[in-house]
């Protein structure tokens, strides 16, 4: 369904004549500006307007800065700035640090007539990226912007998406447009839209392209015999603000991106626990069947979620009076809590619009629903029948969602949860498209509505200003049906979602904003979170994602399928979202959402996603139950699954708390970690979890073993402690117990873990540590450990941050001990030779200590863990 670019349209300005993008004149430089950490330009059309998709807009502005030695951002924007740009209240613009161009990592080059501009590495003359040979196109609905590349680049990013981690650059499109997607298609837009990529060039090194535009867009990646390969962008709007990471080394550049962007929120303690999920579950009593029949299972739950069944006809801030009345929401959560377990409820963006329901009405004071061109509310069709949405950017929004949401989850009166979940937020409409009167829509989710009260008009008339001001978007544009067509696989942009001419509350269009509505909805969520609990770290869960939603939000990759295909996707998109997109706490619906999960393959992905950060099975209404406890062997692996991942629990907490502080990624793919190893950067079905531990699931439908790519370098195997080298190579690992994973331990690191595992989070935090020192082929090592209380927002000073340094006979013990514990160290497990090296002791966590490993100490066979 791709749409030829020389679809050409009646030009507006011209009157009559029809143009192609192939007439567009671009841009000429001039009033060139060469300062010492800045180039300012003036760029000019450079000929007639062909106005394609819009009116040429004929003076633009080039602002260049060398922000940091390995950061330059490249600005193309309209001399008159009228031109939509992201509020920096959506993304803070980070501060230039005026670096001279001469000390920066990478170069800009400008070339005046006609214009375009080059990125290169200054140590190699690498180019980088390199716009010349396709004219710029600006144009009030149309930018294109082009870049040649080299053959096969590996490129990652541009999520979100179901396609390869390394996506394809031939005949490859990347559509973003942030849509309700269910069952993930392939080469499609889905739920976020993440317009940055990483390019790795193996020993050459590896740098990023951040393009910093939230309209809908078509980025095609193709190679042609005439043009080589190339990466395009065309938006429907919007400027064109670029930052450039110079890396060298992909977590260079995944850091870089963070200084941008934001680094990923840090999460609680108990987020990493096992989460139960679905959709459907008919009662409150039926919920406490579900945490009864874990516990007689033995498999430790540490979170219950509940999804719109608990609402009264599907209304947020409700409770279905019959099935989940609020005596016995309290006493579930009540008893959930006691047990050191949470909760988890949904709230979605649709509010229903219905007089006497109070979150309506409030928000209709507050004036904080989005309204239509004659100032009446704007109407839609979602779970709860006719709703209206909230503007997230509108000043008083904030404060009537904090105020619903601690009225509804009051600890004394209402239902006390711990974390929320926002869902539909692309935002979904169940409208389709125009032909759809929400009034009169009939859908065919099976509850019965009650009818809606009729409303009073004249409350709601009060208009939205038009634009004006800077930065806020060109007035007069076909904000609905816009001349060039991006391949949304809903249809146009304005189907089944909010209309795209709708404005904002500060004079921006929902055409402009559209992408970020979902990460918008999740901040302000996360707001009210902190607003209800000052102290306490907030969980949201959020469906939709812009660029810089990990500082907001955990997310999870939508309504998968329960079959093999989608249980790899979940890999690659876990490898894009944490290590490219800096949204660290992610997984997805763990053995599917749609569909009948199978056995065997729900044995699997138990298993393969205790090594993902965000761990929560969830299914459908239509899905059969999918419960861990619903099979003996699902059971079995589930519990071995858990009991590893607790162990490891610090672990995996001290690499999201190092992404957390400076965007080094928690999870990522082998060639971040060796990138001289150019052969692994395809590899999308195995990931570092943090700095140590290599993870090589199963991944054939129903296989029974994996090939398993080690770089050349010095491995343990977690499982047995026996040590591997690797060479670079694949080989074949057999697995046939449901239950086991491959892991394995780098050389050179100390992986600290709890000496046994507990049923909650809250009893793991009583257990005593141990540490496996894995060797390096120098014969030393080093980790981390970082402690804290797990949930206070602001930790302060109450946090250790321990470095484990081992030198061949001892460890050393040391770094910061502000969190004071009674736990302690209790063993330390040395690696290598041929049989480990064992030494017990009680080593207080809150100072630094020495542990000798001498030749006192006993050896022994035994498993590492
Ligand atoms: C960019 O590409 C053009 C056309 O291939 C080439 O002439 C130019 O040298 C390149 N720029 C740089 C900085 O290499
Ligand atoms: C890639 O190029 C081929 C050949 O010119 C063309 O048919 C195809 O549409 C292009 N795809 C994209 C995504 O640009
Ligand atoms: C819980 O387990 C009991 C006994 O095995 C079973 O009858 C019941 O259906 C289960 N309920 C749920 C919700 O899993
Ligand atoms: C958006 O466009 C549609 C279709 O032309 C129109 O019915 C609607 O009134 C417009 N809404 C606004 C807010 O301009
Ligand atoms: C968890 O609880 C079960 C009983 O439900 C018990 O058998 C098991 O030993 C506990 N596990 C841990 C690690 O404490
Ligand atoms: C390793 O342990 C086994 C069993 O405890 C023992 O028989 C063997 O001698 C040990 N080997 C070394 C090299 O210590
Ligand atoms: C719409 C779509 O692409 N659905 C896919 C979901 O996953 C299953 C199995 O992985 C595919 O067969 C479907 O095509």
């Amino acid at each position: 369904m791709y749409r030829p670019l020389l679809l050409g349209v009646l030009s507006a300005a011209a009157g009559t004549l029809a143009s192609t993008v192939d007439d567009c004149p671009g841009y000429k430089a001039s009033n060139v500006v060469n300062r010492d950490s800045t180039l300012t330009a003036d760029l000019t059309l450079a000929g007639d307007a062909c106005n394609v998709y819009g009116t040429d807009i004929p003076d633009l502005k080039l602002k260049v800065e060398y922000q940091t030695d390995s950061r330059l951002h490249v600005n193309i924007y309209d001399a008159a700035e009228n031109v939509y740009q992201v509020q920096e209240s959506v993304i803070p613009r980070p501060k230039s640090q005026g670096t001279a161009a001469s000390s920066s990592q990478i170069q800009f080059s400008l070339t005046e007539d006609p214009f375009s501009f080059a990125v290169t590495r200054t140590s190699t003359g690498e180019v980088l990226f390199n716009t010349t040979g396709q004219q710029l196109i600006f144009e009030s609905q149309y930018v294109r912007l082009r870049t040649s590349l080299p053959q096969n680049a590996n490129l990652y990013g541009l999520g979100e998406h179901s396609d390869d981690f390394r996506f394809s650059t031939t005949d490859y499109q990347r559509v973003l447009w942030n849509s309700e997607s269910p069952f993930i298609p392939r080469r499609a837009n889905l739920y976020g839209s993440h317009p940055n990529y990483v390019d790795y060039r193996g020993a050459k090194g590896t740098h990023g392209v951040f393009l910093l535009n939230s309209g809908g867009m078509n980025v095609n990646v193709n190679t042609t015999a005439v043009e080589g390969t190339f990466l395009e962008y065309n938006t429907v709007g919007g400027v064109l603000d670029f930052y450039f990471f110079a890396g060298p080394n992909p977590v260079d550049v995944s850091r870089q991106y963070a200084e941008v962007v934001g680094v990923p929120a840090m999460v609680p303690y108990w987020s990493f626990g096992f989460h139960q999920c679905k959709y459907g579950w008919p009662s409150v009593d039926y919920v406490n069947e579900v945490v009864a029949n874990y516990s007689k299972a033995g498999i430790p739950l540490e979170v219950m979620w509940g999804d719109i069944d608990y609402m009264d006809h599907r209304q947020d801030f409700t409770l279905d009076p019959t099935n989940y009345p609020l005596e016995k929401m309290r006493d579930l959560v009540g008893r959930l809590h006691q047990a050191g377990q949470r909760y988890v409820m949904m709230l979605d963006p649709g509010i229903h619009r219905k007089g006497g329901y109070e979150p309506f009405e409030n928000g209709v004071k507050s004036e904080v629903f989005l309204k239509a061109a004659d100032g009446s509310l704007y109407r839609g069709s979602q779970w709860a029948g006719e709703v209206v949405w909230p503007d997230w950017l509108h000043p008083n929004t904030q404060q009537w969602w904090t105020r619903e949401i601690q009225k509804f989850f009051d600890p004394e009166t209402g239902v006390d949860i711990d974390g929320l979940w926002n869902d539909m937020n692309e935002a979904s409409n169940f409208c389709g498209d125009i032909t759809c009167d929400p009034t009169e829509k009939k859908r065919s989710i099976a509850y019965t509505g009650s009818p809606t009260s009729r409303i009073k008009r004249s409350d709601d008339l009060h208009p939205r200003q038009s634009p004006t001001g800077t930065h806020l978007g060109l007035p007069d544009r076909n904000l609905f049906t816009p001349a060039y067509r991006i391949n949304n696989h809903r249809g146009d942009l304005s189907d089944s979602t909010i209309y795209t001419n709708v404005t904002n509350a500060d004079g921006t269009a929902q055409y402009d904003t559209h992408n970020f509505y979902g990460t918008t909805m999740a901040r302000t969520s996360r707001g009210a979170l902190i607003a209800r609990r000052p102290a306490k770290r907030p969980f949201v869960l959020t469906r939709s994602t812009f660029a810089g939603a990990g500082a907001h939000s955990a997310h999870w990759f939508g309504d998968n399928y329960s079959a093999w295909d989608d249980y790899r996707i979940s890999i690659k998109q876990m490898l894009a979202f944490v290590a490219v997109h800096q949204v660290a706490m992610v997984g997805s619906d763990v053995c599917g959402f749609n569909g009948d999960a199978q056995e065997v393959m729900c044995a699997r992905w138990a298993v393969m996603a205790a090594w993902q950060p965000f761990y929560r099975n969830h299914a459908d209404i239509s899905a059969p139950s999918q419960e861990f406890y619903r099979w003996e062997s699902v059971a079995r692996a589930a519990k071995s699954a858990i009991e590893t991942r607790y162990r490891l629990l610090d672990y995996i907490y001290t690499a999201m708390e190092g992404q957390s502080r400076d965007g080094s990624p928690a999870v990522s793919p082998v060639w971040f970690a060796y990138p001289g190893e150019a052969s692994a950067a395809g590899i999308q079905t195995q990931w570092f979890l943090g700095d140590a531990l290599l993870v090589a699931p199963v991944v054939e439908d129903d296989g029974t073993g994996v090939d398993v790519y080690l770089p050349s370098d010095v491995f343990y195997d977690f499982w047995t402690g026996k040590k591997v080298v690797g060479e670079g190579k694949t080989f074949r690992v057999e697995v046939p117990a449901l239950e086991d994973i491959p892991v394995y331990i780098k050389g050179g690191s100390v992986v600290p873990m709890r000496v046994e595992a507990a049923n909650t989070t809250v009893e793991l935090r009583t257990k005593n540590f141990e540490v496996v020192v894995a060797p390096g082929s120098d014969g030393q090592a080093h980790g981390q450990l970082y402690l804290d209380d797990g949930e206070s927002l602001e930790v302060g000073s109450d946090k250790s941050e321990l470095s484990f340094a081992w030198d061949g006979s001892k460890l050393t013990v040391d770094g910061t001990f502000g969190y004071q514990t009674d736990v302690v160290l209790e063993k330390v497990t040395v690696l290598g030779g041929h049989n480990a090296t064992v030494k017990e002791g009680s080593w207080s966590l809150n100072g630094p200590f020495v542990v000798n490993v001498g030749a006192s100490c006993r050896r022994r066979s035994k498993k590492a863990v």
